[in-house]
């Protein structure tokens, strides 16, 4: 879908249906979640340069900080800018591909939330986060490709 001759600028979208189905991403359950963090169009569809941007973020090779960054957004599912108790049980789902009770769900995020949340308003905001995941560095290996 790429052209030859990049010299012109072309204006070249992938479709996320496409990305989603990437060997580095196809096993990964935030994958969807993943594409439109980078993407700029409601339906996920990447531009060449949103497209070199995830695979810098994705890399080993990046600074944590950016992966913190986008891991946040990741996980900030109805994209409020906070990640809420509700953004949490989405993610643990995905993470524990649903093996838990919602009742376990539940309780494992409230246990989150009262631990990370440092501002004490129920919900963790960036610099929560950041401190949640220094405790549970799991949190970031989402980012890990498998190759
Ligand atoms: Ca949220
Ligand atoms: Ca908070």
């Amino acid at each position: 879908m790429v052209p030859m001759d990049y010299t012109k600028n072309p204006d070249v979208k992938l479709p996320l249906q496409l990305i989603e189905n990437m060997p580095e991403l196809k096993e990964n359950p935030f994958r969807e979640r993943i594409v439109h963090s980078f993407s700029e169009d409601p339906e996920g569809s990447l531009s060449f340069n949103d497209f070199v941007d995830m695979f810098s973020v994705l890399s080993e090779t990046a600074p944590r900080e950016l992966k913190a960054i986008y891991a946040f957004k990741i996980y900030d599912f109805n994209t409020d800018n906070f990640i809420c108790k509700s953004d949490l049980e989405q993610t643990l789902n995905k993470l524990t591909k649903e093996e838990l009770t919602q009742e376990e769900v539940s309780l494992v995020c409230e246990k989150v939330i009262e631990e990370a949340d440092m501002d004490g308003d129920g919900k963790l905001g960036f610099s929560d986060f950041e401190n949640m995941i220094s405790k549970a560095p799991d949190f970031l290996s989402t980012f890990h490709i498998r190759i």
